[in-house]
């Protein structure tokens, strides 16, 4: 049977994403894998929610494995209000929605704000996931170029001058600039105020993906963009994925409140609600104070890995190869010369038992082929040394 036919229009536009394709690669024991950002399994804290979860059921049982409301249990919104005040962000629990990891609340907002066409502003590059989520609604994507800084926000002036001179409109501007998936890079605090004065300037919504803002291993905090919002242009969503558990599939959105409901009333067909459990369980981790505890553990393994992969990387590449030193998050961003496609390269990287994610694949214009992102968090230590000795052996048997 000839199933297309049957597709929605938006069906057609999804695209499958190479980050899951080679999650299973990844898993392979005898495969270094920079590929999957996954977290490091030794910061899951086991011990503590073997016991979170032990009290959940014994006080709390008929509560935990029950439907909840869709924005969330109250008591959580409340307390994640408060834990993002700490960054400077001030909202009250009616803004705050609870979703099933920020991966949801990226197509929420697509649910909800695309219409075919319409224009949307990301990095170039910027995290796939996004990319795969606002193509699905049909959306125009137009990257800006980053530097270590951050987005080009000169760039993005001129970018959005240009497509109003065509007389379209600019609905939203992607952005996540803490430690950026994938370039690692960590937006300047001027940036960020300029970022915002354009976006009330040209009547654009901001959407700020914070998933690593917590990690950072070096340098003063610079406050999220929500946080200088004075307009209620942000839509902030942030995770647990990186401080607490991926496989709880919990995040939370932080929107003016209107935007807030009605993402609320798009969660309610998807979902119903989020886990009343995992949401219960993340409320005590940080209640019981666990995560202010974790935090500092989590950073000081990631600082100590991403040093290693950086003294290999200075060790082991040829001249001619560029990276970022991310002083957060848990990706590295690095750039070969021109004539090396990564995507060509990668079978013969995996043949030599390492991975990475081309960079391409990143990119909204098809541009990065010499471009990989490196994640530096899930490798063992002594596996991050073997992995980057591999991997330049196979682009020095391209160099020129
Ligand atoms: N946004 C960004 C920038 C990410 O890097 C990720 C995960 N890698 C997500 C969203 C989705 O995370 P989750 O659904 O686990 O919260
Ligand atoms: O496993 C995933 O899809 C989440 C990780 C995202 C990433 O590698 O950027």
């Amino acid at each position: 049977m000839d199933y297309e036919k049957f597709y929605s229009d938006n069906a057609k536009k999804m695209r499958s994403s190479e980050i899951r394709e080679l999650l299973e690669l990844s898993q392979q024991p005898d495969v270094i894998s920079f590929a999957g950002g996954l977290p490091n399994p030794d910061t899951f804290p086991l011990h503590q929610i073997n016991e979170i979860v032990s009290m959940i059921l014994e006080n709390e049982g008929s509560k935990a494995l029950q439907y909840g409301p869709t924005p969330g249990l109250k008591e959580f919104r409340k307390q994640l209000a408060d834990f993002i005040g700490k960054d400077g962000i001030d909202v009250s629990m009616d803004d705050i929605l609870i979703t099933s990891g920020s991966q949801q609340a990226l197509d929420i907002v697509g649910k909800i704000f695309i219409n075919e066409g319409d224009v949307i502003i990301t990095g170039l590059p910027t995290y796939l996931g996004g990319i795969n989520a606002f193509l699905a609604y049909r959306a125009k994507l137009i990257g800006i170029p980053l530097d270590d800084n951050g987005m080009r926000v000169d760039l993005l002036e001129e970018k959005i001058n240009e497509i109003e001179k065509e007389g379209k409109k600019v609905k939203l501007i992607y952005t996540i600039p803490t430690f950026q998936n994938p370039a690692g890079v960590e937006m300047s605090e001027d940036r960020r105020k300029r970022m915002l004065e354009i976006a009330k300037e040209h009547d654009i919504l901001i959407l700020e993906d914070d998933p690593y803002g917590k990690l950072r291993f070096e340098g003063n905090a610079i406050k999220p963009i929500k946080a200088f919002d004075n307009n209620e242009q942000v839509i902030y969503m942030a995770t647990f994925s990186k401080i607490l558990s991926p496989g709880l599939r919990l995040a939370y959105v932080a929107a003016p409140t209107e935007i807030a409901k009605k993402m609320m009333i798009a969660k309610q067909s998807m979902d119903l609600c989020t886990s009343t459990f995992t949401q219960l369980i993340a409320y005590y981790y940080i209640k019981y104070g666990y995560i202010d505890k974790q935090i500092p553990k989590i950073i000081e393994m990631y600082r100590k890995k991403r040093d290693i992969m950086l003294s290999a990387l200075e060790k082991f590449f040829p001249p001619g190869c560029k990276w970022t030193q991310p002083r957060g998050g848990m990706f590295l961003w690095v750039e070969l010369p021109e004539y090396i496609n990564t995507v060509e390269m990668f079978p013969e990287a995996v043949s030599s038992k390492v991975a990475y994610i081309n960079g391409r694949a990143f990119y909204v214009n098809g541009d990065g082929y010499n471009t990989m992102r490196l994640n530096f968090t899930n490798a063992r230590d002594d596996e991050i040394e073997e992995g980057i000795k591999r991997l330049a052996d196979v682009i020095k048997r391209r160099i020129k």
